[in-house]
């Protein structure tokens, strides 16, 4: 797998890697990841970084700024996917994926089903960028790449506290660390700190949060008038759907918010055993065991109420 992904790389004179829409850290880093790292070992090549513009917050990882899908104007060699669990999430729709003449799937969502020629598909790794470790020449990471995977597997493990961190998950930390990073500016100014207002409108959003089916599951929804009233962006929610999840004795928390008119995206993160990757999967998402995604159209409290007579059925 390894060498076929090298092979595929070596072949290739343009090589565009992407992720999903809206790139989290684990996504931005292991895009810059790849990025630098095929720049590092292969300089001939022109690389190109096909995203979303990557949240500020991530603006320390080297590469950040590459990130300009305008740039490409024909078909690339070969189209690295990352962090995506399938091809209608890149940032086209999959467009410039599907126009590549190689393509490669580099991902650890469970619910992703191989749509490249080479897929390596990890749902047990707790990243993206734990899974590009692995496929790194150690020797090559220098503290800049290392900057960039410790990003992923820090937001992607909520900074090692999920049930997704591994000893597999520690030692690849562990190895990062020792290349000199800044753990500080990674973990506490791109994960923890928030601005003043991400801060209101998560009070607010815990504030006007509803327990429901007997307590076993909180949700709370963030409209685009609320949106509007602390004048903050999708970005800004971020964490919100986990704070949710904090609250004891529930087994699902349910975050959602305005996209447009109509159209709603959904977080979902459990508690236990609990499944919601069924869930999201169900509404056209994806995600993983305990945090998952999907997006709702149409009326508001009609797909509430189905989407929330689903979660009923996992429970
Ligand atoms: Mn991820």
């Amino acid at each position: 797998m390894k060498n076929d992904i090298f092979n595929a790389i070596e072949m290739s004179d343009t090589i565009a890697v992407g992720g999903h829409v809206r790139p989290d850290g684990d996504c931005a880093g292991a895009c810059l990841a790849v990025y630098q790292y095929i720049r590092k070992v292969y300089p001939d090549k022109k690389v190109y970084v096909y995203s979303d513009k990557i949240p500020e917050v991530f603006s320390y990882i080297k590469g950040y700024e590459a990130a300009k899908p305008d740039e490409i104007t024909e078909p690339v060699d070969l189209f690295i996917s990352l962090d995506c669990s399938s091809v209608d999430r890149h940032c086209d729709q999959g467009k410039c994926f599907n126009s590549a003449k190689h393509t490669v799937n580099i991902d650890h969502h469970i619910s992703n089903n191989g749509f490249a020629q080479i897929n390596l598909v990890e749902p047990k790794a707790s990243s993206t960028c734990e899974v590009v470790f692995g496929l790194f020449d150690e020797s090559v990471i220098d503290s800049d790449i290392a900057t960039a995977l410790y990003t992923g597997i820090v937001h992607d493990t909520g900074v090692f506290t999920y049930s997704n961190t591994s000893r597999k998950t520690m030692e690849t930390a562990g190895f990062l660390l020792e290349k000199d990073i800044d753990t500080d500016k990674i973990i506490d100014e791109s994960f923890y700190e928030k601005t003043y207002k991400q801060n209101l409108i998560l009070g607010r959003c815990i504030l006007e949060s509803r327990l429901i089916l007997d307590g076993k599951v909180i949700v709370s929804v963030a409209t685009e008038e609320l949106m509007k009233e602390y004048d903050v962006t999708a970005q800004d929610l971020e964490g919100i759907v986990n704070q949710l999840r904090l609250t004891k004795g529930v087994k699902a928390a349910v975050f959602v918010y305005q996209l447009k008119e109509n159209e709603y995206k959904v977080s979902l993160r459990a508690n236990g055993s609990t499944d919601v990757s069924k869930v999201a999967v169900s509404f056209g998402g994806g995600g993983h065991v305990k945090a998952a995604g999907c997006t709702l159209y149409g009326d508001l409290c009609g797909q509430m109420e189905k989407l929330i007579s689903r979660i009923g059925v996992i429970l």
